[in-house]
């Protein structure tokens, strides 16, 4: 069995952009070894919302470098997931955001994240009205910024912000 020491997080990543049904939740917490944190107090709760009028509530989201991020989206409308999907896609710095755009338009059938990408440092699952959901992952140990997007058809335009890591 080959394996490095990032293995598991990578396949951990994967679980999560592949699996589109609502129970991902903090079960890694309880795994791996115990290099990281182990308690609650390390944990930042970052919360967002989308509308159905295409927008997001922020257009900034801040945490430190190396953190351990637990972000919320709640979608405050009411429109269903096929007419007014949101989630919260980090992409990693030097991704064209309009080529990924598009990339994801094809992967309706991934929740709009294209599937194997190489380009996004975390996403939540695409929600409808009145649902939320939370996605935990840690920050990139290098501070810059980091632009979020919805990945749903056309929302990138409107729905589009920085993720800044001090
Ligand atoms: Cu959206």
């Amino acid at each position: 069995m080959m394996s490095c020491g990032n293995g598991q997080k990578e396949e951990e990543e994967k679980i999560t952009i592949g699996n589109n049904n609502q129970n991902e939740s903090t079960v890694e917490e309880t795994t791996n070894d115990a290099s990281m944190q182990s308690n609650e107090e390390g944990v930042v709760q970052l919360t967002i919302e989308g509308n159905d009028q295409m927008q997001f509530n922020k257009n900034e989201l801040r945490a430190g470098a190396g953190e351990t991020i637990r972000l919320t989206l709640e979608h405050v409308g009411q429109l269903p997931k096929n007419v007014m999907g949101h989630n919260v896609v980090i992409l990693k710095q030097g991704t064209d955001v309009t080529d990924f755009a598009q990339r994801a338009n094809q992967a309706a059938a991934n929740d709009y994240i294209p599937e194997n990408t190489d380009d996004v440092i975390a996403h939540t699952e695409m929600i409808g009205g009145g649902e939320s959901t939370t996605v935990e992952f840690e920050a990139p140990t290098e501070p810059g910024t980091y632009t979020f997007i919805c990945s749903f058809p056309g929302h990138y335009v409107q729905m589009q912000g920085q993720f800044i890591v001090e």
